[in-house]
């Protein structure tokens, strides 16, 4: 069980308070526990710029992985070198200090070129660098004062020094390492089977379980399926342990980051497969990175990280032999049978069969436990586009129409219904339309999580927010965005609440299509232009729509 500091040490009152972003709190706790040895702090400047360029600490140790804390200007200003900040986790409990030595405004746009190998926003990684963290950084070493606290699997968390003891205890002294966001299958459990046979060594199942990317299985049905797993393999070779790692999902760098935390945690060998850690892009479908750079990469550093690679090859499914056998060793036209995580995904949201040879019947079930099939998920139509657009007669003709239907609880979020109850005091600046948006995907995403439906249909002119909200919404169910794309001149010649006409004569500023921008989406789900269809003919096309996307059951149709 993993120790607590019940007795938190005397420490200097800080001068100043920083609440952690979930990504730092992840950081800070695998900083202090030493996993990310040799760090000992949040980085200071030229660290982090000899890391971009030759992926060394300035004293020439290998570290391939920016570790930032950043934070906004305006609290980078109050700083000044050798200040202290107290960090601290969202409930405001005093975790760590920070004595500052650095303070600086980073080129984030470097730093994704250099980790990330590109600049699209498209790669979560680069999305979280450009869009989401702050753009000063403030660096120095930390001095802890209490660990962060886990309330779930508190059996299952280890630093470091808990794990080598425990190998130790067990008497192993070769432990290959295999990392995982995803459910494990029995494809996973075979080749982690074969790599530790091949190196003989015992096998540490360590999955990640801080933050990975936006649409993975949460952590606590995936923690659970491991455990269905675990139950599968020999006792006395396998161990489970957790690991709070907020991953970046930078492929080949991020393998040899991976590679040196679990040197780090007493590992001799570690399992890379194809494409470790590399995200695909959501425009292209294409991955970021080839299949096989990250084990390359660490190839070449394996001798100096002080751990051993054991690559995997890709394995599938040989019918007539009825186990699973890498490519490789397969005869020509020997029949194999495969399933892909998409298909699994379809599969669970339609309730269709997954079978015994790719999954153990207890994972299944506790997979559909949390993924139940679409139509009894909870879902949000999100309605965006111009204001007189339609946006709004056509949300309530769909409520009304689900309403008839039957068995399912709507909850209507108009732009107009919001502003008046959820953001009375926010006006129509950038930040405040941001703040409105998130607002309204916040509720929506808590009704979805619920099993309800939501009807969002506020005007959301920015792309990023709308796909921050698709974010907060898609874990939990569906997300299906609709552009109701009326053009501005038929919406304008509308002008029912008169508002065109004041905001052409400048008495009202910042009118979305008018004095401010209007992002169209790029791949909505439906686009609507309600000038010559009537909303009734517009509601059935959407209704066919959540039909087709499986959201409506055969019973309510
Ligand atoms: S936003 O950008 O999504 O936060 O806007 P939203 O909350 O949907 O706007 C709700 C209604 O506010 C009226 N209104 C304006 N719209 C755009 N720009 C400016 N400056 C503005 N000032 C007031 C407008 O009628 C919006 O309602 P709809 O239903 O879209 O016409």
């Amino acid at each position: 069980m993993p120790k607590t500091d019940a007795q938190p040490r005397l420490h200097a009152v800080p001068e100043l308070d920083w609440a952690l972003t979930p990504r730092q709190l992840c950081d800070l706790e695998l900083l202090a526990n030493h996993a990310f040895a040799p760090l000992t702090g949040f980085m200071n400047r030229t660290d982090y710029e000899s890391v971009l360029a030759n992926m060394r600490l300035a004293n020439g140790q290998l570290w391939p992985m920016p570790v930032t804390l950043d934070v906004p200007e305006t609290f980078a200003a109050r700083l000044d070198k050798d200040a202290q900040v107290g960090l601290r986790d969202a409930e405001g409990v005093l975790l760590a200090i920070l004595k500052v030595e650095d303070i600086w405004r980073p080129d984030r746009k470097e730093e994704a070129e250099a980790v990330f190998g590109t600049t699209e926003t498209t790669h979560p990684g680069v999305f979280a660098l450009l869009e989401r963290s702050h753009d000063h950084y403030i660096g120095g070493q930390i001095e802890l004062v209490q660990r962060p606290l886990h309330y779930d699997f508190p059996h299952l968390r280890h630093g470091p020094d808990e794990l080598k003891a425990e190998f130790q205890r067990r008497g192993w002294e070769r432990v290959v390492a295999f990392q995982t966001r995803n459910p494990m299958h029995r494809v996973h459990q075979e080749l982690t089977f074969r790599a530790a046979r091949e190196v003989e060594a015992n096998l540490l199942l360590h999955p990640v379980v801080g933050l990975t990317q936006p649409n993975d299985v949460n952590h606590f049905t995936r923690v659970r399926c491991y455990e269905h797993l675990l139950a599968h393999y020999p006792e006395q070779t396998t161990m489970l342990s957790l690991l709070n790692l907020a991953m970046r999902m930078a492929g080949p760098r991020e393998a040899l980051w991976h590679a040196l935390i679990r040197r780090n945690y007493g590992c001799t060998h570690f399992i890379v497969g194809r494409d470790h850690a590399g995200p695909r892009n959501t425009r292209t479908g294409e991955s970021f990175y080839p299949p096989y750079a990250a084990q390359e990469l660490l190839a070449e550093h394996q001798q100096e990280a002080g751990i051993e690679m054991v690559p995997f090859r890709e394995m599938k499914y040989a019918v007539n032999r009825a186990q699973y056998v890498p490519v490789d060793e397969l005869q020509a036209d020997e029949p194999v049978r495969e399933i892909s995580g998409t298909e699994v995904r379809r599969r669970l949201s339609e309730g269709l069969e997954i079978p015994e040879w790719f999954s153990y019947p207890e994972v299944v079930r506790e997979l559909r436990r949390t993924h139940p099939p679409r139509a009894r998920q909870g879902f949000t139509v999100f309605f965006t586009g111009l204001s007189g657009s339609g946006k709004s007669t056509l949300a309530n003709a769909l409520q009304v129409k689900l309403m008839e239907l039957g068995g399912r609880q709507i909850t209507l979020l108009d732009g107009d219904i919001v502003r008046k109850h959820l953001s009375s005091e926010l006006g129509f600046s950038k930040e405040h339309r941001n703040l409105n948006i998130l607002r309204i995907g916040f509720v929506a995403s808590e009704i979805t999580k619920n099993g309800g439906i939501a009807i969002c249909a506020p005007i959301a002119p920015y792309a990023t927010t709308r796909r921050e909200v698709a974010e907060m919404i898609r874990p939990h169910g569906g997300f299906i965005e609709i552009h109701v794309a009326t053009p501005l001149e038929v919406c304008e010649a509308r002008d029912r609440k008169g508002l065109y006409k004041k905001a052409r004569a400048g008495i009202i500023k910042e009118f979305t299509g008018i004095s401010d921008p209007y992002e169209a989406p790029e791949t909505p789900e439906m686009t609507i232009d309600t000038t010559n269809i009537a909303p009734d003919q517009a509601v059935q096309k959407i209704l066919l729509k959540l039909e087709h996307l499986g959201y409506l059951s055969s019973q309510s149709r």
